[in-house]
C-alpha cells in the first residue's frame, strides 16, 4: 500500500526523541514490499534536521520506485530535531528503511559515502531529503543504467534543456552559475551540472574513486568525476529543482569554503593535503588580522610597538584557531571545554612554530640567504610545523 501523497501527520511536533516519534510513526501505514527480487538500488539520503521532510520523502520514493527492489539509507549527523528517532520508528515498520546515525561528525559527502558503503546494492542514488530533487526522475536514471552496462553515472541536471532551478533568487542563480563554470574550467569535467547533488551510480564507479574522495566536501559528484582513475561515462537527465519542503538550507559560508578548498585540492591535491592548503589559507588571513590589530593598537590605542605586536600575535593566533576549527576541521569541530583547551594547545604549538620560524630565517639570513628567501623559508617551516603539531595535539581524535 503506497503512502498518501502528502501525509497529514504532524511530524515536526513533539521535539527530539519524545513519545511523539512513536505516535507520528504509528500513524503511517506499513509499506508493502515493492519487489521481492534481490536488492537493486540503495537510495542514500544525507540528513541534518530533516525530520519534517521524512514522511513526504518516503511516500514519493515509494511511488517513483514501484516494482523496484530498493532500500533507503538515511545518514543522519545526530540532528537535534530528532530525525534519527523518527527514522528508527519508521524502520521498525518498513524493513527497507535504515538509519545510519553519525555522532560528533558533520559533512555531506562523507555521509553519502558511508551510506553507500553500508549497502549491498549494486546501484546507489543520492537524493536530498527536502524534496528539491524530483524523485520521479529516479525511474529514468535506473532505466538508463539498466539499458547500458557501459554507463557509470546518471546525473539529474538543472542546466540542460528541460531542467531549471525553480524559484531561486537571482543572486543564488548567479552564484551557482559562477561556481559551475569555475568547477568546469578548473577540473575539465564536461557535464552541465557537476555540482548536482542528485545522481545514480554503479558500485564499481564508487569503488574506483573511493580512496581519492574528500569526506569534508559538499560536492560529491564533482569529486567522484575527478577522483575516478578512468573517465566515467555519464548520462544527464534534466529536472526542475523544486523549493525546499520544510526546514532550512544548510548552505552557508563554510560550505562555500569547502567548495573553494575542493577546487584548490583538485589543482594542488596531488602534492599537498587539502587540510594543509586550508590551514595555510587561514594563516594568510591571520597575517591580515595581525597587521590590522597592530596598526589599530598603535594608532587608536596609543600602544608602544612591542605591546601592540604582542597583542596582534595573540589575536591572530586566536582568530586562526577559530577559523581552523570552523573551516579546516569543520568535520571534527571542538566545542565547549574542548574548544577552550584546544585554543590553549593551539597557542602553545604555534609559539614553538614561531620560534622555529625565526630560528630558521635567522640562520639562513646569517648564512647570506637574503631577507626574502630567508623570511619565506621561516614562514614555510613555521606553517608546516604548526599544521603537523596542531593536527596531532589539537584536533586528533582519541582512537
Ligand atoms: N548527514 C548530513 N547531511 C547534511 C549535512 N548538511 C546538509 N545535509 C543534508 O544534505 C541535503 C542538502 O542540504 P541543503 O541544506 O538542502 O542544501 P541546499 O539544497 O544546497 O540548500 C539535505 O538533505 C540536508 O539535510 C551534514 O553535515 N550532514
Ligand atoms: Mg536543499
Amino acid at each position: 500500500m503506497p503512502l498518501p501523497s502528502a501525509p497529514s501527520i504532524e511530524l515536526a511536533a513533539g521535539g527530539a526523541g519524545t513519545a511523539g516519534d512513536q505516535s507520528a510513526a504509528a500513524a503511517l501505514p506499513v509499506l508493502a514490499q515493492s519487489s521481492s527480487g534481490p536488492l537493486e538500488l540503495a537510495v542514500v539520503v544525507p540528513t541534518f534536521n530533516e525530520r519534517a521532510n521524512l514522511a513526504g520523502l518516503i511516500g514519493r520514493l515509494d511511488r517513483a520506485l514501484a516494482g523496484v527492489a530498493w532500500e533507503l539509507v538515511v545518514v543522519d549527523d545526530d540532528s537535534p530535531d530528532g530525525t534519527a528517532e523518527l527514522l528508527h520508528e519508521l524502520a521498525r515498520r518498513d524493513p527497507r528503511v535504515r538509519c545510519l546515525r553519525r555522532v560528533g561528525r558533520r559533512g555531506l559527502s562523507g555521509a553519502c559515502i558511508e551510506g553507500m558503503l553500508s549497502s549491498g546494492a549494486p546501484l546507489f542514488a543520492v537524493v536530498d531529503a527536502d524534496g528539491q530533487h524530483d524523485e520521479a526522475l529516479l525511474a529514468a536514471m535506473l532505466q538508463a543504467l539498466r539499458a547500458d552496462p557501459a554507463l557509470d553515472v546518471a546525473i539529474g541536471t538543472r542546466y540542460a534543456e528541460g531542467g531549471g532551478v525553480g524559484d531561486w533568487q537571482q543572486q543564488r542563480q548567479r552564484l551557482s552559475h559562477w561556481a559551475t563554470r569555475a568547477a568546469q574550467s578548473l577540473t575539465g569535467v564536461a557535464v552541465s551540472d557537476p555540482m548536482s547533488g542528485f545522481f545514480m551510480l554503479r558500485r564499481a564507479a564508487l569503488h574506483g574513486a573511493l580512496r581519492g574522495l574528500s569526506t569534508a566536501g559538499f560536492k560529491l559528484l564533482l569529486d567522484l568525476l575527478t577522483a575516478s582513475p578512468r573517465p566515467l561515462r555519464v548520462i544527464e537527465l534534466p529536472y526542475q529543482f523544486r523549493p525546499r519542503q520544510a526546514g532550512e538550507s544548510k548552505l552557508d559560508l563554510r560550505v562555500s569554503w569547502d567548495f573553494l578548498m575542493l577546487l584548490v585540492d583538485k589543482l594542488l591535491g596531488r602534492w599537498l593535503p587539502a587540510r594543509l592548503i586550508s590551514f595555510a589559507a587561514v594563516g594568510s588571513l591571520g597575517v591580515l588580522v595581525h597587521l590590522a590589530v597592530l596598526r589599530t593598537g598603535m594608532l587608536l590605542g596609543g600602544l608602544p610597538f612591542v605591546t601592540a605586536q604582542a597583542l596582534a600575535v595573540a589575536v591572530a593566533m586566536a582568530s586562526n584557531f577559530e577559523l581552523n576549527n570552523l573551516l579546516t576541521y569543520r568535520d571534527q569541530r571542538l566545542r565547549g571545554w574542548r574548544r577552550l583547551s584546544g585554543l590553549l594547545k593551539f597557542m602553545l604549538a604555534c609559539s614553538v612554530g614561531a620560534a622555529a620560524n625565526v630560528g630558521v630565517a635567522g640562520w639562513l639570513e646569517h648564512g647570506g640567504g637574503g631577507w626574502l628567501v630567508s623570511g619565506l623559508a621561516g614562514v614555510l617551516v613555521g606553517t608546516v610545523w604548526n599544521y603537523g603539531a596542531t593536527a596531532h595535539i589539537v584536533w586528533s581524535r582519541p582512537r
